[in-house]
């Protein structure tokens, strides 16, 4: 067996004006508990230490700038670095999302892995798949979600990655890749990684309940149906993908009502590669979802029904590359 005891952190409503020092002691607050329970690896959501400003319009380019962090500066800066040496201190691995500023001025929306083993950020992914809009919708009462505004798209592919330090040396080290909310809905981005062979997807999410401007949907819904059904499309697309590409995954929800009347899904979860859940939330605040998982069960599925290099026939996919 290769086992991971892993967990999502999951981060309940974080207002506009939410005091970062604050949100950063709830942060550490999930990582004590995480360190209580022996957790190897945690994961946060998207956009980890502020609310998801994607959805407000700024017109002065200093209040868009302060929900932006420098890459270089992420384990340095006293907004954000308490959470990485508080992390090192515990030896567990996290994984923290934030809008990041280039040098040259782009923004990502990105992620890194910071390993206790190594002590440093060692990998990056940017999100690929930006959804929304560069301009806001003119009815006034939309949800917006301004993230092809904001962010360039991810510029660095899908790099699985190997994280040391977790298991026995003998065991080899298992193999990791990052994605980043609405990615989760893409079957390319789950494929890429697991083409590479990564066991453990990580993906934190900010996933609005109720946005018919944004969401395509048949029928209008009710507040409430309609954040059943972006529940039920959230696991969806975790199962289905854990299952068809045999690999575990943990997502992990910013949730919760954000000023009083933003209201974002819950539903954190850890998935295995037969597309069970093993763990799921059960609130929609600051909780942490807690698993023991066993890698070598992604052996089944890549050895049989999913074993790419005997069963897929890359002659017939030309079309997904070409357009
Ligand atoms: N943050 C993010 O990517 N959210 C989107 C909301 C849907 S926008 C149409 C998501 O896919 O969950």
């Amino acid at each position: 067996p290769r086992i991971l005891k892993v967990a999502a952190a999951q981060v309940g409503a974080v207002d506009r004006d939410a005091d970062r020092a604050e949100t950063l002691a709830r942060l550490i607050a999930l990582l004590d508990q995480a360190a209580s329970e022996k957790v190897q690896l945690l994961l946060y959501p998207e956009v980890t230490f502020t609310t998801f400003f994607p959805r407000h319009l700024f017109t002065s380019s200093s209040d868009l700038n302060a929900y932006f962090e420098h890459n270089d500066d992420l384990t340095t800066s006293p907004s954000t670095a308490p959470l990485f040496s508080k992390a090192q201190n515990y030896g567990i691995d996290i994984v923290v999302g934030f809008a990041e500023r280039t040098d040259e001025g782009k923004g990502y929306n990105t992620c890194v892995y910071y390993s206790a083993a190594v002590g440093k950020v060692i990998n990056k992914y940017r999100k690929v798949h930006l959804p929304g809009t560069v301009e806001p919708f003119e009815d006034p009462e939309a949800v917006n979600q301004l993230e092809k505004r904001y962010f360039t798209p991810g510029d660095l592919g899908f790099p699985a990655f190997r994280a040391p330090g977790l298991l026995p040396t003998s065991s080899g080290d298992p193999v990791l890749g990052m994605l980043i909310c609405n990615d989760r809905r893409w079957p390319e981005a789950w494929r890429s990684y697991a083409l590479q062979g990564a066991e453990l997807l990580l993906i934190g999410y900010n996933t609005v309940a109720h946005s018919p401007h944004l969401w395509g949907t048949t029928k209008p819904m009710t507040e409430e149906e309609a954040e059943k059904e972006a529940l039920f499309h959230s696991r969806l697309v975790q199962q289905s993908n854990s299952y068809m590409n045999s690999v575990f995954s943990i997502s992990s929800a910013r949730c919760g009502l954000d000023d009083g009347k933003y209201n974002l899904i819950g539903g954190s979860a850890i998935i295995n590669p037969e597309g069970h859940v093993v763990a799921e939330a059960k609130t929609k605040d600051d909780e942490l979802v807690v698993a023991e998982i066993d890698l070598e069960e992604c052996r089944q599925g890549r050895e049989k029904t999913f074993d790419f290099g005997r069963h897929r026939r890359i002659e017939a996919y030309g079309r997904i590359g070409a357009q």
